[in-house]
């Protein structure tokens, strides 16, 4: 876009007083010509991320849209939002059954006016509850849970593009487990319950599950994938995965691999709380960030937590695209740069080896086979269990597990014990395979993961 001349800039100006207006009116339209013919460049977070099929989008809180400056960059800048605070379940419903939607209307009505995208935050998180939902537990608590996704789903209905419909519901470090809350204990299968509650209440809305310290392949984010596998197995209805990257100094090397392994599931992603520490490594980390998103088909948009870096949860850090004062920083150079070059849309080859496909054994019965992901001291496991030429009513894996190590949790199959030879029986709704078809189940512990291949037995 160098070579464009603006209107604004000396080299236009000079021109047009050379040539008079009706030459002026010729260096507009030849200076529109170019402008168009530099196709595909966009001129802002926003345009040049269309351009791509994407969205650009920052995170707002209602009270800032009196800020001119504030404003003034949004509009111009972004083509989405995400309300920071206001749709959270403190803000939308402080005492029971009593909603109020004041300050996220606000934020609706400024994206609809502007022609931008909501990404509705949030509706079930362990933070950010009003006290009244804190004093509640079991069956109260499921009910008011659902109540509250309906509620609010509802009153935005047909206004969200997508919806974090749970936020950060997994543990940080090696266990892979889902995070200890009082939402939690009202039983593991809350999360599934809310999107089908969501599915029903805003039947267009993209329904996210939403995180951080999921942005590459470790224990945590496998345990999100996990769940979402197993969810589009089952036909929970959920349609993306938020990551949220709040990044330090590093960029996990195996970023874009991670998003893709998602989007292999049939879900979209999108990267949803953009923020990276101000350092000599910031324009570049934003810019692979960017071109990661670009190089995954089925990534649909990137968020910045903010605009300016005094709008940030974590300022100190600096670690927006735009200065206290409003002024472009070389990281939004880096990342329009990256829009407008970077990346195609179509996905390179992936990284992540397909799955497994074990040939139907010729007889009846089933097979099974492993997929280990290590780390030192614990390992994820996941197991594709394959019926033969007839189909199997029930199925039993049997795996032996090395010396010392220990199943600490185990989804879509029941196992027998926890160490030595466990036999992982199928559950309710994974029994029946038809023939030739297959279903998985995994688990995780502590130890060394087990290699080899299981057996299967039918019946
Ligand atoms: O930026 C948000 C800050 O203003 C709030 O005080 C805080 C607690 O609600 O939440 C911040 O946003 C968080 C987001 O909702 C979920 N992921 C982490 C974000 C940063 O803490």
């Amino acid at each position: 876009m160098d070579h464009v001349p603006h209107r604004g800039t000396p080299r236009f100006r000079s021109r047009a007083r050379l040539l008079g207006p009706a030459g002026a009116a010729i260096a507009v339209a030849v200076a529109t010509l170019a402008a168009a013919t530099t196709a595909n460049a966009g001129t802002t977070l926003g345009s040049a991320a269309a351009e791509k099929g994407r969205y650009f989008g920052a995170a707002v809180p209602a009270f800032k849209l009196s800020d001119s400056q504030f404003t003034g960059i949004l509009d111009r800048e972004f083509n989405a939002i995400t309300p920071e605070n206001e749709m959270k379940w403190d803000a939308t419903e402080p005492s029971q059954n009593q909603f109020r939607y004041t300050s996220g209307d606000q934020i609706v009505s400024h994206a609809q006016a502007h022609g931008m995208k909501v990404r509705g935050h949030t509706l079930l998180w362990h933070a950010q509850q009003p006290a009244w939902v804190q004093n509640l537990s079991g069956s109260t608590l499921r009910s008011a849970m659902m109540n509250h996704v309906t509620q609010v789903a509802t009153h935005y209905k047909g206004q969200i593009y997508a919806w974090d419909v749970v936020n950060e519901a997994f543990a940080d470090g090696g266990s892979g487990a889902r995070r200890d809350s009082n939402l939690q204990r009202t039983g593991n299968d809350w999360i599934e319950a809310a999107f089908r509650t969501a599915r029903a209440a805003d039947p267009a809305a993209k329904l996210c599950y939403n995180d951080y310290n999921t942005d590459g392949i470790n224990a945590k984010s496998t345990g999100v994938y996990n769940m979402v596998r197993d969810f589009k197995t089952r036909g929970v209805p959920i349609d993306c995965v938020g990551f949220q990257s709040h990044l330090g100094t590093t960029l996990p090397s195996d970023y874009q691999t991670n998003l893709q392994r998602f989007a292999d599931l049939g879900v979209d992603v999108q990267i949803t709380e953009l923020d990276i520490t101000q350092g000599s490594n910031q324009a570049n980390m934003y810019a692979a960030v960017t071109k990661a998103c670009l190089a995954v088909t089925r990534c649909t948009g990137i968020t910045t937590w903010g605009v300016r870096d005094n709008d940030s949860w974590r300022s100190g850090d600096n670690p927006l695209l735009f200065d206290s004062n409003g002024n472009k920083k070389p990281a939004y150079t880096a990342v329009l740069n990256a829009l407008n070059t970077g990346g195609t849309t179509t996905p390179p080859p992936s990284t992540t080896p397909p799955p497994t496909t074990t040939p139907p054994p010729s007889g009846s019965g089933c097979t099974a086979n492993l997929t280990v992901q290590s780390w030192p001291g614990g390992f994820v496991t996941n197991v594709h269990v394959t019926a033969g030429s007839t189909a199997v009513n029930g199925w039993t894996v049997r795996i032996t597990l090395p010396a010392g190590t220990v199943i600490t949790g185990t989804w879509s199959a029941q196992p027998s014990g926890t160490n030595g030879t466990v036999d992982f029986r199928n559950v309710d709704y994974n029994g029946q395979i038809g023939a030739g078809g297959s279903t998985d189940f995994g688990f995780q512990g502590t130890g060394v993961g087990p290699s080899g291949t299981p057996s299967c037995t039918a019946g």
